[in-house]
């Protein structure tokens, strides 16, 4: 795994202008775009639907990462795959059948991801690692943007790299120096949202991220 990834999360953009915002990123050298969807039930904030999906995909071909911070994902893949959604993640601590939310996400002709939290065993995995596309290990708990990368999860990265060789995302407090420590660790997609959005220069921004600071 070489190349790095960076998916700058929208959560932290200025949603008054997500067009502009989103095509700044894409200028400045995004691969794809994050976009953080909670439910009040599953995380206790309430952020965006699939109709942000929509106008998301109106503004960038980038691909859309859309990662379900929500109960019952598979009652909402639908709409978010007829959104315009790339990638859709789901948390494995949400759903009882993830084979079939999978399944599901595929139908569609989507790649399919599964998020764990921090303090979620990379054995929650197990019997499905083979049909993801996609790992999203989460280095904060989900809920809210602008939280402290949680080192603790390091070690999780490390050995679901010995085993695991498609993509494995990090998300949670990615800045120049935690990026560093993720992609040592063998990720190779880092989501952020404060420290690009938050950040005078996005293209420096990105660019810091993507090297390891
Ligand atoms: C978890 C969080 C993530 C987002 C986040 C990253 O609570 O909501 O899923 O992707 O917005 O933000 P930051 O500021 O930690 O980079
Ligand atoms: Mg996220």
């Amino acid at each position: 795994m070489n190349k790095i990834s960076i998916a700058p999360s929208i959560l932290s953009a200025d949603f008054g202008i997500l067009k502009e915002e989103i095509r700044a990123v894409e200028t400045a050298g995004a691969d794809l775009i994050h976009v953080d969807v909670m439910d009040g039930h599953f995380v206790p904030s309430i952020t965006i639907g699939p109709l942000v999906v929509k106008g998301a995909r109106k503004a960038t071909k980038l691909p859309l990462d859309v990662h379900l911070m929500i109960s019952e994902p598979e009652k909402y893949i639908d709409d978010f795959a007829k959104a315009g959604s790339d990638i859709i993640t789901f948390h494995i601590e949400s759903c009882n059948d993830p084979k079939a939310i999978i399944a599901k996400i595929k139908s569609f002709g989507l790649k399919a991801g599964a998020s764990i939290k921090p303090r979620t065993d990379i054995k929650a995995l197990d019997g499905i690692l083979g049909d993801l596309d996609m790992v999203l290990v989460m280095t904060v708990e989900p809920g809210f943007a602008g939280q402290s990368f949680i080192k603790e999860a390091l070690p999780k990265i490390r050995n679901l790299r010995k085993i695991y060789k498609k993509d494995i995302e990090v998300d949670g407090g990615i800045n120049k120096d935690t990026s560093k420590l993720a992609i040592e660790a063998g990720a190779n997609i880092l989501v952020a949202g404060t420290s690009v959005f938050g950040a005078d220069d996005y293209k420096k921004a990105i660019d810091d991220l993507r090297i390891g600071g």
